[in-house]
């Protein structure tokens, strides 16, 4: 890098330079390229390796200011972490709708299909510490910042589209609860324990919310390959004041999938970064992560047609009743310059809106709206945290507000108080028609009271729904968190009431969960379901119900039948060692390229290889650092020696058995069929058309659709059955027999 050449400007890609927000960001970015050091006062540093002291062994000098100043802002680096998503990653990237909204809201970032909004968007899982894996098995935060010219909007959601609780007043007993525990401070970035599996047992409400977490959406396979879910309902209001009800959804490009449990266990331990990484790399290397906006829109006169309750957070909207419209597109083509600053320091907040769109009243996202600032003042110190660069809007900033610790602004004037005559009346309301924020004017006459709507209380028709609308694939891995988690518990009366409450779900999923847990489904529940009941209230009124179903599936709620036809930006690795067929190595890697995938040479060693005909071929990493759980498939190129020293080398052997009983696509050229049959995965496997190393140009043979062999000529076909099953993600038909195979 050339003397004064910034690393940002190495990096920075040139195409998110035109955003607002970009430009405005530029002034508070610093590179010390080419630069002196200074102390925070701007004084050139002739020293930085030793303090001041009284001669050379002397005690050090209280005078040593630069000294001081490094130590004392070294003791202040720290703030606190999120009380709930603390572990995150963020990147910048811009939104875009395909056509104008205005039939249903004058907000304006969603009018022009030519307008590119700013966004910063921040991942997170929620139970776990800063330091926590990326793997845990978690809901994922999907908090989407829209630097608007109206002001910001923050669509602060979920990967997953209902929640645990149906009332703000619950949340921080949800979250003392998954949290470690108290006394011991275990386990970390885990719902496993007592004290989790305690509060949902006696909370019928969470139960559509854990068949959601117990399923493999809890431990997906990128952040890029996930859905977002705006969770409560909001309303968009038109120009004429109409409001309708919405709900927001994200649909990745990619698809939605996960990795397995065995998988997320092995990865949390080989790169607890899995996540994070994924994204950063992606974006780096160009290939831009995408989701497409889909709304759900009811028209107000439908609120009341549903057989729940449009404000309960627990519920969703089945695709069928009402469709996601597509209605734009989201890319994510930057990642942050310095994570602290702006993945740490993003403050997101459900009440950031923008006129259009508007609150219901959804009890949960009510509390939202106290909670979001309140947790910003302690975790970034006072009331200016939206003057940090990464919270300023790109819309002008002109208010009354004054003050405050780390005040940065220098409001200019004599007035701070509205009404004013001094200050000509500045800055001055806005109508309506000039952007002014009118809540909508929904009308309420009641009565006060601590109580829920009637339809809150079917807390078991959409578990139900969720359930049934999975492939057998997803049930049994939701059966097997399940023993898990409940495995983890060591109160066997948890055990129990947790079994009562999956037979109100399912009478076959509690009977296999009480399976794996050695014990009886309860055949009658002591006491009532519910405990979350108020005092001097009758406990029988707080009992869950049901209410008559129109739909019994929902494909939507399937991870199964989601994009496959893609294998871009998947993960391959290819297994070599000295000796292999490296004309193999680079056609595959061409074609996978082509595909859009990537590929890493993984050898015993690090170094280069020499090739069967003597060419040098580069290692990318060594079996000591990777494991198979890191890529999205495995390939075994040709080669004699190299497929014997393989075979020869448990962790090569470990690889394969793995990505088999992963259930992900494997292939192997010519002598590298022999390190599959080495591994005990191709018992079943016809013999490929040819002899491993003959020349034969028939199709290459597969025990099953994402096991691909055949000889050495046969590469160019190989890869493209190859290619096919990696973009079905996974060969969940193996599952059982995979099992089997010892890894
Ligand atoms: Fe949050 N939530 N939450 N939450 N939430 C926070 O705000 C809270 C809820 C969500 O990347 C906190 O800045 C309450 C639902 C995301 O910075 C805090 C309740 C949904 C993020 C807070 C909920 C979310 C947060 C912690 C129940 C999905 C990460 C730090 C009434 C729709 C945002 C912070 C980021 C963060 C409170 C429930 C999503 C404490 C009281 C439901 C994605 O304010």
């Amino acid at each position: 890098m050339a003397k004064g050449e910034s690393r940002k400007n190495a990096r920075a890609p040139k195409r998110s330079g035109s955003s607002p927000k970009q430009a405005a960001l530029e002034q508070f970015r610093v590179s010390a390229d080419g630069e002196h050091l200074t102390t925070d006062q701007g004084l050139r540093i002739n020293d930085d390796q030793n303090s001041l002291k009284a001669g050379d062994r002397g005690p050090s000098l209280l005078e040593d200011f630069i000294l001081r100043e490094k130590i004392t802002h070294f003791d202040h680096e720290r703030i606190p972490e999120r009380v709930v998503h603390a572990r995150g990653a963020g990147a910048h990237g811009h939104f875009q709708v395909y056509q104008s909204l205005s039939r249903y809201t004058k907000a304006k970032f969603l009018q022009d299909p030519a307008l590119r909004t700013p966004v910063f968007v921040r991942f997170s899982t929620v139970a776990g510490s800063r330091g926590s894996t990326d793997l845990a098995r978690d809901v994922r935060g999907f908090a989407v910042k829209f630097y608007t010219q109206e002001g910001n909007f923050d669509l602060v959601g979920n990967n997953i589209p209902v929640f645990f609780i149906q009332d703000a007043v619950k949340f921080p007993d949800l979250i003392h609860a998954v949290k470690p525990e108290p006394h011991n401070e275990m386990p970390q970035a885990a719902s496993a324990h007592d004290t989790f599996w305690d509060f949902i047992s006696l909370m019928p409400e969470s139960m559509h919310m854990i068949m959601w977490v117990m399923s493999d959406r809890a431990i997906p396979r990128s952040l890029r390959m996930m859905e977002g879910f705006g969770v409560h309902t909001f309303r968009l209001v038109d120009e004429r004041g109409t409001s309708r009800f919405v709900k927001f959804h994200w649909k990745p490009a990619l698809g939605v999938h996960s990795v397995l449990w065995d998988e997320a266990l092995k990865i949390s331990g080989k790169d607890p970064d899995f996540q994070r990484r994924d994204l950063w790399e992606a974006i780096e290397s160009g290939a831009f992560p995408e989701w497409e906006l889909g709304l759900q829109i009811i028209e107000e006169k439908d609120e009341h047609t549903f057989e729940f309750d449009l404000l309960d957070p627990t519920k969703l909207v089945p695709e069928e009743l009402v469709p996601v419209k597509r209605v734009g597109r989201l890319v994510l083509d930057r990642n942050p310059d310095n994570f602290f600053a702006e993945t740490e320091q993003v403050a997101f907040h459900p009440g950031h809106l923008v006129s259009g769109i508007d609150f219901t009243n959804d009890p949960l996202l009510q509390g939202r709206l106290f909670s979001y600032t309140d947790t910003q003042l302690i975790r970034l110190g006072g009331p200016n945290f939206h003057e940090i660069p990464i919270n300023r809007p790109v819309a002008p900033v002109h208010n009354n507000q004054r003050d405050g610790h780390m005040r940065q602004t220098l409001d200019v004037g004599q007035s701070s108080y509205h009404p004013n005559s001094l200050g000509g009346g500045c800055p001055m309301q806005a109508g309506r028609r000039l952007g002014g924020f009118v809540s909508y004017p929904e009308a309420i006459d009641a009565e006060k009271q601590r109580a829920r709507g009637e339809k809150f209380f079917d807390h078991f028709s959409q578990a139900t729904l969720f359930w049934n609308s999975q492939s057998a694939t997803e049930q049994g891995h939701i059966v097997q968190a399940l023993r898990f988690e409940l495995g983890k518990v060591d109160g066997l009366a948890i055990r129990e009431r947790m079994l009562g409450m999956l037979a109100q779900v399912d009478k076959d999923l509690a009977g296999r969960v009480s399976e794996g847990l050695g014990m009886a489904v309860p055949a009658r529940v002591d006491g009532p379901l519910n405990l979350s009941v108020p005092a001097d209230r009758d406990p029988k009124e707080f009992q869950p119900r049901r209410f008559k179903q129109r739909i019994e599936r929902s494909r939507a709620l399937s991870m199964a039948d989601t994009v496959k036809d893609t294998a871009k930006t998947r993960k391959v690795a290819i297994l070599a060692a000295d000796g292999v067929d490296g004309t193999a190595v680079a056609g595959m890697q061409r074609l996978l390229k082509a595909a859009g995938a990537q590929s890493k040479v993984i050898a015993p060693r690090l170094g280069a290889l020499t090739g069967a005909r003597g060419q040098a071929v580069p290692v990318d990493w060594s079996l000591l650092t990777v494991g198979s759980v890191l890529f999205d498939a495995v390939y075994v190129p040709g080669g004699d020696k190299s497929a014997e020293a393989l075979a020869a080398e448990a962790s090569a052997v470990l690889f394969v058995r793995e990505a088999f009983k992963h259930c992900k696509a494997i292939a192997a050229s010519g002598a590298g069929v022999g390190l599959l049959a080495a591994a005990g995965i191709m018992e079943d496997s016809p013999a490929p058309a040819e002899s491993p190393s003959g020349r034969g140009k028939s199709s290459p043979a597969a025990n099953d659709d994402a096991i691909v062999v055949g000889t050495d000529a046969q590469l160019e076909s190989i890869a493209q059955a190859f290619i096919q099953a990696i973009a079905r993600h996974r060969n969940w038909s193996r599952e059982a027999k995979a099992q089997r195979v010892p890894a």
